[in-house]
């Protein structure tokens, strides 16, 4: 590693006042971190580039006792370091391991582990798992998904409510329930044999209080402690407020997110380092290829981009995407890196998530056209593309784990849902499917787990299988294929993935605009009326000087330019304009 110095815990009644000794060749102790609890120590090797893998002994000794623990140096993966990540070029897979696909029934319940399977109750677990996720790489790769993000998957085994992973009990262990660590491995593995990527979800912010630290906490400023329960203000804003106080900053990073939820204090330096040592090893050991950080302005922010780089300084092409849910584009540049902000904060996350884009999504197509209602959202908000160090790493979703699935708000209606996919899909940056939405899977708005339900099919008993044509109805096989080609042809056409955007200010319900390089044009042509119109296309003219026919992306139908193009009620039509 760039980083020779290994942190390694040890826990053990009154072992902080061990003498420690190795012997092994390119191993030496560079120091001993010790707390203010007698239990724990926190030994810092040395790991010389001579040093060769194999097993040493970390004598341990106190009197005349002897206690020895063995430790295993593993030889590097070639390349490791340069490995390549996401790209603006990707399109991202999210999907919840509990409620995807159920590969092994027999991990369901695990002795020793809180809760069993019950599908009949939302908030318990359903018993998916990554053999079940394994199993669908395949679907995916047909579907035209190039990166997965899988939410958590380590150890949580909370009494109740475990099933979403963010509240971890063990971060050295894959759920059993999910499977083992060699799953991590397989999964990944076949991910790359299908030309997917794997993004590991980074939750720095907070443990689960199942974690078996909980118990003997490593120091007393491991945790935010407050002396009753308090909870984090949840206002990301007051970081960009220059008018912020320290208070509401202090009770946004040091409350907590939920009371199972432990705050954790990254600035304790050693946290900090068993935090970033987690995630360097399951990315060398499970061969992971991005990073999505969660939580992260929860966070002291400075510690949280000193964090994301500390990993990113052993993987220099590393992608991180940060959850960093804000409610403007001013708000949301602040924390893409490179950003020019006033204060010199660099969040050290290349890319970072749009969520004013899914809002105006979720609005534009009820809306009556006005002079800042309907299509006029989309052009207000790419219009503010300005605030943007780099508007290709900006990641475009319709909904995620944590909002109300995009079918609830457009009430299940095709058009406006293929309309939704269609500027999504051609907006800049690059987008992420969560899972369900290719099958436009319904949900119950306000409810966390009305926005999880199991995807059909995914268990044996299920009455009909929607990853297979025969599985899905009408409307649903409409919505997957136009998907599915839509996707298949941005993964081959770098217009949609780093094209230039031109817009034309929205008029008659009509809103346009370009994607284009120097090999390709693609026109967007949204008719959000009730009724089919006829686009008259002098206006655009600068960008449709020399071009004649343009053919239309999903439906491979031709188009004269001459004059007119007459477009649907309710209609995106991409034409590929030549
Ligand atoms: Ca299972
Ligand atoms: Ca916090």
């Amino acid at each position: 590693m760039k980083q020779p110095e290994l942190q390694l815990m040890l826990y053990g009644v009154a072992i902080s006042q061990a003498d420690i000794s190795i012997n092994y060749p390119g191993i030496s102790i560079v120091r001993k971190g010790i707390t203010d609890n007698p239990n724990y120590i926190f030994l810092y090797l040395n790991v010389a580039k001579e040093a060769l893998p194999g097993k040493f002994n970390i004598v341990l000794k106190k009197g005349n006792k002897i206690q020895i623990v063995v430790y295993e140096l593993k030889k590097r993966r070639d390349s490791s370091a340069s490995r390549k990540s996401f790209t603006e070029a990707d399109a991202i897979y999210l999907l919840m391991p509990d409620r995807f696909a159920n590969g092994n029934p027999a991990n369901d319940s695990i002795a020793g582990y809180h809760q069993g399977v019950h599908r009949e109750i939302p908030g318990a677990r359903h018993g998916g798992d990554i053999a079940g996720i394994i199993s669908k790489v395949p679907y995916l790769a047909d579907l035209g998904i190039t990166a997965l993000w899988t939410t958590p998957l380590f150890d949580n085994n909370d009494t109740q409510y475990s099933y979403h992973h963010y509240a971890c009990s063990d971060y050295y262990k894959i759920d059993p329930r999910f499977g083992k660590s060699e799953d991590y491995l397989r999964l990944s593995e076949t991910c790359h044999a299908h030309g997917l990527k794997l993004i590991i979800d980074v939750v720095p912010n907070h443990c689960g209080g199942s974690h078996w630290w909980m118990k003997d906490l490593p120091a007393k400023d491991w945790l935010n402690n407050w002396d009753i329960y308090t909870s984090s203000n949840y206002r990301i804003i007051a970081w960009t407020d220059p008018h912020a106080s320290d208070a509401d900053k202090y009770r946004l990073t040091h409350g907590w997110f939920a009371p199972n939820m432990p705050d954790l204090n990254l600035q304790n330096p050693l946290l900090f380092d068993y935090l970033r040592q987690v995630y360097v090893f399951w990315i060398e050991s499970a061969n992971i290829d991005g990073m999505r950080v969660d939580t992260y302005p929860y966070n002291d922010i400075k510690t949280a981009a000193r964090f994301v780089q500390s990993i990113r300084n052993e993987y220099p092409n590393m992608n991180v995407v940060g959850e960093c849910w804000v409610k403007t584009p001013a708000e949301i540049a602040y924390f893409q890196s490179g950003n020019n902000n006033k204060d010199g904060f660099d969040s050290r996350l290349q890319s970072v998530m749009d969520f004013c884009l899914k809002d105006v999504l979720g609005t534009s197509f009820n809306e009556a056209e006005s002079w800042d209602g309907g299509m006029a959202r989309f052009y207000a908000h790419y219009a503010q593309d300005f605030v943007y160090a780099n508007t290709n790493q900006i990641m475009n979703f319709l909904d995620n784990h944590d909002i109300d699935r995009f079918s609830t708000a457009v009430k299940r209606d095709v058009s406006k849902y293929k309309m939704a996919l269609a500027m999504m899909l051609t907006a800049r940056g690059y987008p992420q499917i969560y899972y369900g939405t290719e099958i436009m899977l319904d949900g119950v708005q306000g409810s966390y787990e009305g926005n999880r339900f199991d995807f059909p099919g995914g268990w044996a008993s299920d009455k009909r299988n929607a990853f297979q044509p025969e599985g899905r109805t009408n409307a649903e096989n409409e919505v997957f294929n136009y998907l599915r080609t839509l996707l298949n042809y941005r993964k081959n056409n770098p217009v949609l993935q780093n094209g230039k955007m031109k817009q034309f200010i929205p008029e008659n319900g009509f809103y346009v605009y370009f994607r284009y390089n120097d090999q390709q044009t693609i026109m967007v042509i949204a008719n959000n009326n009730d009724q089919t119109k006829e686009l008259d296309l002098k206006r655009f003219n600068e960008m449709l000087s020399d071009k004649t026919e343009g053919k239309e992306i999903a439906t491979s139908a031709m188009y004269d330019l001459k004059k007119t193009v007459s477009v649907p009620a309710k209609t995106v039509l991409l034409l590929e304009v030549r």
